[in-house]
């Protein structure tokens, strides 16, 4: 095990997966079918383009990643983890103290499987949803970050898939295959979790999804971080250091939407919602309406409120709290209580729970303070130009499909709403129809001058790595 990558193999990896010629045929099996899924489901024309992307060559902090032209087709999918740690033990639950497992113990295997699993297939799920986005790219810039993006969900999928194939044997290889065959929104053969199964019909929905939704990547990720099962651990962990870059498109996309909106009002006076679409810029009310959208489907990410799944996967030592190394407590949380949201007698109240039962709630809470300092930074860039608008995150409760509140019409600022009343405020709340065919008139063909930037959105501050704005990041041959 290097932190140098291998890439003579067919498969780049730091595995050393040479030494396993079974295991290496299995994945080298797996690689055209990944390959056909990525003709046929990744970003649309994309295929013979030079893209200015990144590539990991090192899993060391510093200096991990080489900048050059890459047709994606090309891009060296491969299997990376952080070396070891030595002496690593489980860190938490019934198992606390014992050497963290190498292999899968038997008795949690359909667990741990299940969790693998469910991470996967998020990664494939948010490359079907944004492949057409790149036709109507803001600008270069934007259009290679998009492609950066893609590629590096690929990456997370050959993570899982490594995982499957080396620790699952057959039926591995068989979830491994049901991976490339899921597709996001299919009505019979659905993703797994419901954000991923919604469409990304445009780039302010992108960015409030790398912002939202890969955000739930990052929180997820480092609970399994901290897992027993010490290849899982490792494996997150470099995912991690590629998740940050989704998550910077994410917020400063939106931070550069309503940086543009902004000035366009301040520049001309207007905070009408109409007039302030007639000058070629989405208002701001649109972007609190896909905010709330976005932010309310990743909630419902986490899972139940309640849930002795997630007890489970605690308890067993597969799946710790965010940073649960740093916290200072038992580690075992056998009389500890934690307060989740639900609904009596018509109103929202906290009820004090088993704090092994409100696992999901309580990285749900450590989601949302991260999230909500984002808000603020976008808050910030709005109040610079004069504008009193503000952006809000809705109460927990709203618009939720999964836990405590499902089933429950809750408005914004969480008062319990009939089905009649809150229907009346449906498209003041979440996006219309109108909102989306007006955000998507505006976003009709993609800007391909370099340095150009479509009306709707300002420019970013730097170029990517050490590149200028205006530098050809992608050329289409
Ligand atoms: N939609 O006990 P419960 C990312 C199911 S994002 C549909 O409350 P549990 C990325 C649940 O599966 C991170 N179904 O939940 C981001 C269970 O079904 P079964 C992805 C849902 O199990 C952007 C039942 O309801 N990683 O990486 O405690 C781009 C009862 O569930 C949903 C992970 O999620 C839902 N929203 O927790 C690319 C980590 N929620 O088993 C990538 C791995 C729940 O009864 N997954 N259900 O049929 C997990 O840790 C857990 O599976 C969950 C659910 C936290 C998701």
């Amino acid at each position: 095990m290097t932190s140098n990558i291998d890439y003579i193999d067919k498969i780049p990896n730091n595995v050393d997966l040479g030494r396993d010629r079974v295991l290496q045929r299995a994945l080298e099996h797996w690689q055209p079918a990944y390959m056909g899924w990525w003709y046929d489901m990744g970003p649309n024309e994309s295929h013979n383009y030079d893209v200015y992307l990144r590539t990991a060559i090192s899993v060391d902090a510093e200096g991990w990643a080489v900048f050059d032209y890459v047709k994606m087709p090309q891009y060296r999918w491969g299997i990376f983890l952080v070396p070891p740690t030595q002496g690593r033990e489980v860190n938490f639950g019934v198992n606390k103290g014992q050497p963290a497992w190498q292999d899968v113990p038997g008795e949690y295997r359909s667990m741990l499987r299940r969790l693998i699993v469910t991470q996967g297939d998020t990664e494939p799920a948010s490359v079907e949803q944004q492949r057409m986005l790149g036709m109507c790219a803001p600008s270069l810039y934007d259009l290679r970050n998009i492609y950066q993006v893609n590629v590096e969900e690929g990456r997370h999928l050959w993570a899982m898939v490594y995982l499957l194939h080396r620790y699952f044997g057959r039926d591995g290889r068989e979830e491994a295959e049901a991976l490339l065959d899921r597709r996001s929104g299919d009505v019979d053969n659905p993703r797994i979790l419901g954000a991923f199964n919604e469409p990304t019909p445009d780039w302010l929905a992108f960015y409030m999804f790398t912002f939202f939704t890969d955000r739930d990547g990052k929180f997820q990720l480092s609970s399994l971080a901290e897992s027993g099962f010490d290849p899982l651990a490792r494996t997150c962990r470099f995912m991690l250091t590629e998740e940050a870059h989704h998550m910077f498109v994410g917020e400063t996309g939106v931070g550069r939407i309503v940086q543009r909106t902004a000035e366009v009002m301040a520049e001309n006076k207007v905070d009408d919602a109409d007039h302030v679409r007639a000058l070629g810029v989405i208002d701001l009310e649109t972007v609190q309406r896909y905010l709330n959208f976005h932010y309310s489907v990743t909630l419902d990410l986490f899972g139940g409120d309640v849930s002795s799944n997630a007890a489970s996967f605690y308890t067993t030592g597969l799946k710790g709290r965010y940073e649960e190394t740093k916290i200072q407590d038992d580690h075992q949380l056998t009389d500890a209580t934690y307060k989740v949201g639900t609904v009596k007698d018509g109103r929202v109240i906290d009820e004090e729970i088993p704090a092994l039962n409100a696992l999901n709630e309580r990285l749900r809470d450590d989601y949302i303070g991260e999230v909500q300092a984002g808000v603020d930074r976008w808050n910030k860039v709005i109040e610079k130009t004069g504008v009193p608008f503000r952006l809000r995150l809705p109460h927990k409760s709203f618009h939720r499909q999964i836990g405590n509140f499902a089933g429950h019409h809750i408005s914004p600022t969480g008062d319990v709403l009939t089905e009649k009343q809150w229907n009346a405020k449906r498209d003041e709340w979440l996006p219309s129809q109108a909102d989306y065919t007006f955000v998507q008139a505006m976003m009709t063909g993609r800007v391909v001058e370099p340095g150009k930037f479509a009306n709707w959105i300002a420019p970013p501050r730097r170029g990517v790595h050490t590149q200028p704005i205006d530098f050809e990041y992608v050329r289409f041959n």
